[in-house]
């Protein structure tokens, strides 16, 4: 250690903190922290370790899967986002954290039982944009966590906790609780997510723009001038992956805006307010964004009537989403 302190010897392998390591020290930031919200995040963290692995080898396991009912993993053969959904909702209700989560997969709260003493409440998508699974564009895990307190329907300003799990060329977890965004990159080496985009901020202004123009007949006229204003702008770009995880993760690398419109045929947009939203909302914010629903107010002042309702959701850099607003 002396070589080491005196420069005269390279320290072998820089120190880089892991998802684990986070999720400690933040607990320090939360005095009545129990340590059983950290458990809760490392519930979360092996599932997606456990989905990466299934993501990654998905194109085998059809392979695989054809010569038999099990796969590499011994079980049975299950469409992905079917076998994500499960483990999500086994591991987090056998955890003894939650008192109920809810799945996008599922109609109704899934309920730990009465003996449990979880303290949280988990909206979960499990596997977002799955129905690009078979062409090996980026898809991802989405959470929000509450209090369980609160109950049910709480508006997204009361999220303890929010982040997505994106299986992309990396697999990536990015979490807010609350004191700005922190990415980690999984090492399979290690199997361990170290920290690779610390306190992550989006840029104040981008040139991608991100949405579905093939409803553009069905947008009302504001959101029509604004796209064809971007259009005669020479530097803006449309990147649209159709997977909220991507394009929502790409927006807070490189800026822009993602914009998922009511239009004449889905007046209330597509996604779901507390389990895409929401968790996208909170996450905008924390990294210096900005987030807009309905009528262009903040989505996380919504106070939810229903736990699968639907919100009109626009995020992204500050200068993207106010230029938005304007029109
Ligand atoms: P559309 C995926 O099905 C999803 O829920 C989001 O991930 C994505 O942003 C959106 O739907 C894409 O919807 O109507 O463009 O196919």
């Amino acid at each position: 250690m002396f070589l080491i302190r005196e420069g005269l010897l390279k320290p072998m392998y820089k120190y880089v903190p892991t998802l684990t390591d986070y999720i400690l020290r933040e607990q320090e930031n939360f005095p009545r922290a129990t340590g059983r919200f950290t458990m809760l995040m490392t519930q979360i963290e092996n599932s997606a370790k456990i989905i990466a692995s299934h993501v990654k080898a998905s194109g085998l396991v059809d392979i695989i899967g054809k010569t038999g009912n099990t796969n590499t993993f011994g079980e049975e053969v299950q469409k992905l986002d079917e076998f994500s959904n499960k483990l999500l909702v086994d591991t987090l209700i056998s955890s003894g954290e939650v008192y109920a989560v809810v799945s996008e997969e599922i109609p109704d709260p899934v309920f730990a039982p009465k003996e449990s003493k979880g303290e949280y409440i988990v909206y979960f998508d499990p596997l977002d944009g799955s129905s690009n699974i078979d062409t090996n564009c980026p898809i991802g895990t989405i959470f929000s966590i509450y209090h369980k307190d609160g109950g049910l329907l709480q508006p997204g300003n009361k999220q303890v906790a929010a982040g997505y799990i994106i299986y992309g060329s990396s697999v990536m977890f990015v979490y807010t609780f609350g004191h700005g965004v922190n990415g980690f990159t999984l090492d399979p080496a290690i199997g361990s997510f170290l920290l690779s985009h610390p306190d992550i901020k989006i840029p104040e202004d981008g040139v991608y723009y991100s949405i579905n123009q093939a409803y553009e007949a069905l947008f009302d006229e504001s959101t029509k001038k604004y796209l064809e204003h971007l259009r005669t702008e020479a530097k803006s770009k449309l990147r649209f992956v159709g997977s909220l995880v991507a394009d929502a993760h790409r927006t807070f690398i490189k800026g822009g805006i993602f914009l998922y419109v009511a239009d004449k045929k889905q007046p209330e947009g597509k996604l779901r307010l507390m389990i895409e939203v929401n968790p996208f909302a909170f996450l905008t914010e924390q990294a210096g964004g900005k987030a807009l629903g309905a009528k262009g107010i903040n989505p996380l002042d919504i106070m939810p009537k229903h736990i699968h309702q639907l919100s009109p959701f626009v995020m992204g850099s500050k200068k993207n989403v106010e230029l938005f607003r304007s029109f």
